[in-house]
């Protein structure tokens, strides 16, 4: 896989495809954003998933390359829309490995540049616990970040383990409540108790929350009623292709 990961890397990304999947705000039902989610059509193994080589990348020095292919293809893909008349937001993933890249912000800064993408159009993803495990490094980085003028955003809220301490001093605009938490809510349950905490927490340190994995009527009711800002989950959309999305978006209108 590390070869043909290579071999895609230096044909310009051949095989690899950027899916998006919306955000939807919770009481306009409008798409907020989209997340980008990299797929690998492998020649001989079908689909790969990213669980199953984005590790690879990082372990054999391709995670830089990868990550610059998925931010140009992101950049390319919003300035595309846009002559389409889709003025969408998008998020893109960033891991550990990438946060610890001493270029991370130049190469996004000259990437924006290039694709002439207004900053505030576009998010980064980081993992709590990708941002706790250096909180030195991931700090500046987000500052730097920020400085920039893109958004940040905390994602799989509940699994790491944030003081308030740090929470507050991170420039992050958004927390998304982790998927198990959202698997598991019932009225009155253990996930019910942690939702509504984070959902308050968020309130009031300023940050808009998304629920990740909504998958039925029942969980969208108790996170309306929670407040959560908005929700993703294959109840409304599954990641897709960009064309699809394109015509998902007009559907909506
Ligand atoms: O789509 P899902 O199976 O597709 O994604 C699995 C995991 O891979 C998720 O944790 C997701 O955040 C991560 N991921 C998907 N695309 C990217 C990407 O472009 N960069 C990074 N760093 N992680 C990604
Ligand atoms: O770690 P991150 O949150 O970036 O991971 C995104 C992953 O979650 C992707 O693999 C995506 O396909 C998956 N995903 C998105 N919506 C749902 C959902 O409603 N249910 C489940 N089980 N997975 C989802
Ligand atoms: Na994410
Ligand atoms: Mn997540």
């Amino acid at each position: 896989l590390q070869r043909d990961l290579r071999h895609a890397l230096d044909h310009g990304g051949k095989g690899l495809e950027l899916y998006y999947q919306p955000k939807i705000h919770a009481i306009s039902r409008q798409t907020t954003a989209v997340e980008a989610l990299i797929r690998w059509h492998h020649p001989t193994r079908g689909t790969v998933s990213p669980v199953q080589f984005i590790p690879i990348a990082e372990r054999f020095g391709l995670i830089g390359a990868l990550g610059d292919w998925v931010i140009n293809d992101a950049f390319r893909q919003m300035r595309q829309w846009q002559k389409e008349g889709l003025r969408m937001r998008v998020a893109v993933n960033l891991s550990m490995h990438q946060l610890r890249q001493n270029d991370l912000v130049e190469r996004i800064s000259k990437a924006l540049r290039e694709h002439r993408i207004e900053p505030d159009l576009v998010t980064f993803e980081v993992t709590e616990s990708a941002a706790m495990e250096d909180t030195q490094t991931s700090l500046r980085m987000f500052d730097q970040l920020a400085a920039l003028g893109v958004r940040l955003s905390i994602d799989d809220f509940g699994t790491g383990y944030s003081s308030l301490a740090y929470l507050r001093k991170l420039p992050a605009r958004q927390l998304k409540i982790d998927r198990s938490f959202i698997k598991d809510l019932q009225p009155e349950g253990d996930s019910y108790a942690i939702v509504l905490a984070v959902v308050q927490l968020a309130h009031a340190l300023g940050l808009n929350v998304v629920a990740e994995g909504v998958e039925t009527a029942e969980q969208e009711r108790i996170l309306l009623q929670i407040g959560c800002d908005s929700l993703q989950g294959f109840r409304y959309a599954k990641p897709m292709p960009a064309k699809r999305l394109a015509i998902w978006a007009a559907s909506e209108e």
